[in-house]
């Protein structure tokens, strides 16, 4: 039966007639069942790729092009005068994760199946996922994102394993959602839940009662953990994952006939940040308690575990306090006693101790003495891993540590967002690029072809007006695909420094306003979740609405600038917004982004990046060369000499930068004042003033400086594409292809 007579035999009625809902429904149970027909990999040794977060996105489409179904499938509808877009809408999108080191676990998946490894994800099932962000009084509201329907993407498993937490016994029940790689094998995502989790404890917004465990424990993913309640909910959403995770691996271990000393010829586990320790002391416990000896059992996990470090921010690298554990896992306080006891005998080190003079416990020196791989996500990241962050562990164990630089997935991240460059490209190239990233090189001997320029500035404009009826239709907002799209798309946080561009925005409208009219039309775009209890974070996103309100409304401004703020980005946003950008915002506080992933994306899609050396836009520079990126700011040594010396003091800058200070002013003017809420703003303007802890004001004059010489660039339409198409040619290093090979050949060995 072809697809065409499956899907009508499945709606029991003709394409036609059936509704976006009932079509995307059936198109799942086409994907499903061949995606269940997949050979499946299978290989003495595994991977576990355990996580938190697995930011997925939506499914349907990309299961259907990594099946190879997906033009087919267009093209049927589009017979029926249906819409594959319309249909896409139909589908709730997972809200799985926060961010990057989501989204990256998600790439991962992809890579792995698509290479042919046997590796599978172990996560949580979170029922209203992430928050749903909504604007009101231009302030962020939190509300519920509930995203499983009747029918889903997750399958229910008979799969169940019991979890002990202090005096509770809970069953975690297996789902699993298939992975499917490109025109390859299927691996799976095994997401554990909880059946007696009630949707209905939510009350106003996203509070809940933070006790009642059971029915709360995978509820939404990271509850607030602004109080005790919260962070202990996470404890247990921590351990309840690894300990369903554990029992699942020593399972699938033993029904291969693993001995359990030979673990780690069976088994490698990738614990995803610091969120999955526990799983180093719960598998430990689990193999004593199977008869093996305590230190045969520590040397066994030791060999199988490996860490990837996401961040260097102190504040997010976890601690727990030891009375959190005994409250929640008093069964891994003995065990964590023993690897502390251990450290503590062959190091007289405090700075390494697993617990420290305060009773907590530092779960990344669980990870690093107690794994056999420590990797940052970046270049640059590792080097600060190596030579500061964690130079301490570095001495002891140089071999440890390697470097992974982040990588994205080319289905998603081109084929699946911006099918009309990917058409061109393949009538440029051929369709090779798409297994083997790197053949996107060969786009290079069109750099002096003034057609191809020509047709790559003509996909971007029309990927601008695709955009522009989006927001039209979603957020009721005008602009014009004759500006410059300047795009800023992230989590909001001071050290990605969405107030630093905020600040430029403030000071260009200043400009205008007094005469000084700009030479190019710039809509700048923004889009970012807080977390919920991130009080300046918070105000970022008030002060952009209250700009977007002021400076969208004022005719003498709203000719030459616009500023767009997108409600509740996600990963379905980030589609639509990339392919349409030209400057990609990457103005991080030089060593504080680990890596970004979202700089990859945009230069694939051909924008050009405004940047800091930071993460891996150092790569990008070093891939593109000085040409064709725009980099700017303070260098990640100048930086980290700064917090060394203690010498940075915003005050400064804001009483001797005249347009700083106009700029920081103009946050508690009358016409700000107007808008928005005078608490939130002094907050913000006191902050920025006296504290500034992510140096934004050190980087103004550059910031500034560097993003007009860009904004002048793009007057050159043939220069500019050209830029364009070195990046898309160079962007090829940065397929999640390209990460997994490494992961594999030096960390796990398939
Ligand atoms: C920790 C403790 C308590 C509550 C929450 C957390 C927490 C939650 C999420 C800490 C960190 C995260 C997420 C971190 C993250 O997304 N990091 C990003 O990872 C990307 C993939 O490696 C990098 O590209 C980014 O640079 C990095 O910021």
């Amino acid at each position: 039966m072809n697809i065409q007579e499956k899907l009508t035999q499945i709606l029991g009625k003709e394409i036609a007639q059936a509704s976006n809902e009932e079509i995307y429904h059936a198109l799942m149970t086409i994907v499903q069942v061949m995606a269940a027909e997949k050979e499946r990999t299978d290989s003495k040794k595994k991977l576990y790729y355990i996580s938190a977060e697995f930011l997925i996105g939506k499914l349907l489409s990309n299961n259907m092009i990594n099946l190879g179904i997906y033009k087919e499938v267009k093209e049927i509808l589009e017979a029926n005068g249906k819409d594959i877009a319309q249909i896409e809408e139909a589908e709730p999108e997972p809200s799985l994760g926060n961010g990057g080191l989501g989204r990256l676990a998600a790439c991962f998946l992809d890579s792995i199946a698509t290479l042919g490894l046997a590796g599978d994800g172990v996560g949580l099932n979170y029922h209203l996922g992430l928050f749903k962000q909504e604007f009101e009084n231009h302030l962020q509201k939190e509300t519920p994102n509930p995203w499983i329907e009747e029918k889903s993407w997750l399958k229910k498993t008979e799969v169940t394993y019991p979890v002990d937490f202090r005096g509770l016994r809970v069953n975690a029940r297996m789902y699993d959602v298939e992975v499917t790689g490109y025109n390859n094998k299927t691996n799976k995502l095994h997401l554990f839940d909880l059946d007696s989790v009630d949707e209905t404890i939510v009350e106003d917004g996203i509070d809940f009662n933070k006790e009642d465990i059971e029915k709360n424990l995978t509820l939404f993913l990271y509850p607030d953990d602004s109080d005790e309640q919260g962070r202990l909910l996470r404890i247990y959403q921590q351990y309840f994952m690894v300990s369903a995770g554990a029992q699942l691996i020593l399972d699938e271990c033993t029904a291969k006939g693993c001995d359990l000393y030979d673990l780690p010829d069976y088994a490698v586990i990738q614990i995803n940040d610091t969120h999955p320790t526990m799983v180093i002391p719960e598998l430990i416990r689990l193999l004593v308690q199977r008869g093996m000896e305590m230190d045969d059992a520590i040397d066994v996990v030791s060999r199988t575990c490996a860490y990837t470090n996401h961040t260097i921010l102190a504040e997010a690298l976890e601690k727990w306090p030891v009375h959190y554990l005994k409250k929640v896992v008093p069964q891994l306080m003995p065990i964590i006693e023993v690897l502390d006891d251990k450290v503590r005998r062959k190091y007289d080190d405090e700075s390494v101790a697993v617990i420290d003079r305060n009773d907590t416990v530092h779960m990344a020196h669980i990870d690093i003495h107690y794994g056999f791989s420590v990797n940052g996500v970046a270049a640059l990241h590792t080097e600060i891993l190596k030579n500061s962050e964690l130079n301490n562990f570095y001495r002891i164990y140089p071999e440890k540590f390697n470097n992974k630089t982040n990588g994205i997935t080319f289905r998603r991240w081109l084929i699946h967002c911006n099918p009309l460059l990917t058409d061109y490209i393949d009538s440029l190239i051929g369709e090779g690029y798409k297994k083997d990233a790197t053949e996107l090189e060969k786009l290079l001997e069109y750099k002096d072809d003034d057609a191809v320029l020509e047709k790559l500035l003509e996909i971007k404009h029309k990927n601008k007006e695709t955009l522009c009826a989006y927001l039209k239709e979603t957020q009721d907002i005008d602009i014009s695909a004759d500006t410059i799209f300047d795009i800023q798309v992230k989590r909001l946080h001071e050290y990605k420094r969405q107030q630093l561009n905020a600040l430029y925005i403030i000071d260009k409208y200043l400009e205008i306003k007094a005469g000084k009219i700009p030479a190019a039309p710039v809509t700048a775009i923004f889009g970012a979740k807080a977390a919920p209890a991130y009080v300046i974070a918070k105000d970022i996103i008030h002060l952009i609405l209250c700009l977007q309100e002021i400076i969208n409304n004022d005719p003498e401004v709203n000719k030459y600038l616009k500023v767009v703020m997108v409600e509740n980005y996600n990963v379905t946003k980030a589609g639509k917004l990339i392919p349409a950008c030209d400057i990609s915002e990457q103005i991080s506080l030089a060593s504080k982004e680990a890596s970004g992933t979202g700089n990859m994306k945009f230069m694939l899609n051909g924008a050009v990046t405004l940047g800091t050396e930071d993460g891996a836009n150092v790569e990008i520079h070093e891939a593109v060369g000085d040409d064709n990126i725009f980099v700017f700011g303070a260098s990640s040594d100048e930086v980290i000499e700064h917090y060394a010396k203690a010498d940075y003091v915003a005050k400064d800058y804001y009483e001797n930068n005249p347009a700083i200070k106009a700029a920081i002013d103009f946050i508690t003017s009358d016409e700000m004042l107007e808008v928005g809420q005078k608490e939130n703003l002094e907050r913000l303007q006191k902050e920025l003033i006296g504290k500034d802890w992510f140096m934004t004001l050190l980087d103004f004059d550059s910031y500034k400086e560097t993003k007009e010489k860009a904004l002048a660039a793009y007057a050159d339409r043939k220069a500019w594409a050209k830029m364009m198409l070195t990046n898309i040619a160079k962007a090829g290093f940065f397929s999640s292809d390209r990460t997994i090979e490494e992961y594999n050949n030096d960390i796990w060995h398939l």
